[in-house]
């Protein structure tokens, strides 16, 4: 199987998943559920779920239990993009080449479906360990876990560093924490979450968030040298957002290839931690993972 193969099949899963757990787009009040559905399908390109996934099989763990805590990540994340399109924040017209929730179903109910998906991942956690998949624990650990990545050293910090960011020059180790904080945070979330449901010791767990901290930090640089080089149409979004705004980005601060070297070094990084976890078909797709995200054009 290819890794596009690959990522297909696990994008399959994790989506069937979430259609199972969802209530269906036509539960009142349909235009809040309408919402949910619209932004969670809109071809996002599930890097998250499946790096936790990746996580959990290649620390031994069931990949279909670990089902739960791959689409409660990628239900937070699709959370954080509703609310960073709005008008209060980046106000985005567009997200994955679509009207972004707001402009297509209003701000309030975009305010409210950002809401939802940032507490129901909790429900679907813990029934997940109610049905068996895991033991109430393990549960516990998930979902502080995910908290963790989310509040005061996770994405929500992170946007307001950022924010505060935009009205003036930051420095490189600024903009480091700011996307340690915004995007490599949830990524280690994704790796401790894939190893708490494999049952892995700490040590392995935390192996496996170095590698995914690094990741998270190299998907944060392509970001930053895509909106200089990037396709629109291939993006979904527009490029050139960040030097119209005069944002500080890794390109602006570093020039364009530098930023280059710094995604390859972060890659590495990813890369040289998986050496200490056992050989295993995960882990090659691990492998690959860091391949894709370093070379993407989307
Ligand atoms: C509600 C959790 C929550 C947070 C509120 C708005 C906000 C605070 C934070 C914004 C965080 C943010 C948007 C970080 C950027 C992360 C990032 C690199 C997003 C793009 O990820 P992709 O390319 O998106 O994986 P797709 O569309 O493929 O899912």
């Amino acid at each position: 199987m290819t890794f596009a193969e690959f990522m297909e099949a696990q994008t399959r899963r994790v989506d069937a998943y979430l259609t199972r757990v969802l209530p269906p787009r036509d539960t009142p009040p349909t235009h809040l559920h309408e919402a949910i559905h619209y932004t969670v399908f809109a071809g996002g390109k599930r890097v998250r779920p499946i790096m936790t996934l990746i996580a959990c099989g290649a620390l031994g763990g069931d990949t279909e239990a670990c089902l739960a805590g791959a689409a409660a990540i990628e239900m937070i994340h699709v959370s954080s993009l509703i609310h960073d399109d709005l008008p209060c924040m980046d106000d985005s017209d567009t997200r994955r080449g679509q009207p972004s929730c707001h402009r297509k179903f209003g701000e309030s109910t975009a305010v409210l479906a950002g809401d939802w998906l940032l507490v129901y991942p909790f429900e679907i956690v813990a029934r997940a360990a109610e049905e068996g998949a895991f033991t109430p624990d393990v549960a516990a650990r998930v979902c502080a876990t995910i908290a963790r990545g989310v509040c005061t050293s996770g994405i929500v910090a992170g946007q307001v560093l950022d924010l505060e960011a935009e009205s003036r020059d930051v420095t490189a180790a600024e903009l480091r924490r700011i996307h340690e904080l915004k995007t490599a945070a949830l990524m280690e979330a994704c790796a401790r979450v894939g190893a708490a449901i494999a049952g892995a010791p700490a040590q392995l767990s935390d192996t496996a968030a170095r590698s995914a901290r690094a990741l998270g930090l190299c998907f944060q640089v392509v970001d930053d040298i895509l909106d200089v080089v990037g396709d629109a149409a291939v993006l979904g979004k527009p490029t050139g957002a960040d030097s119209e705004n005069a944002k500080s980005t890794y390109v602006s601060l570093h020039g364009l290839d530098l930023a280059r070297d710094m995604a390859a070094q972060l890659a590495a990084e990813a890369r040289d931690a998986l050496d200490a976890l056992p050989d295993s078909e995960w882990l090659l797709r691990g492998r690959q993972l860091i391949d894709y995200v370093v070379g993407r054009s989307s």
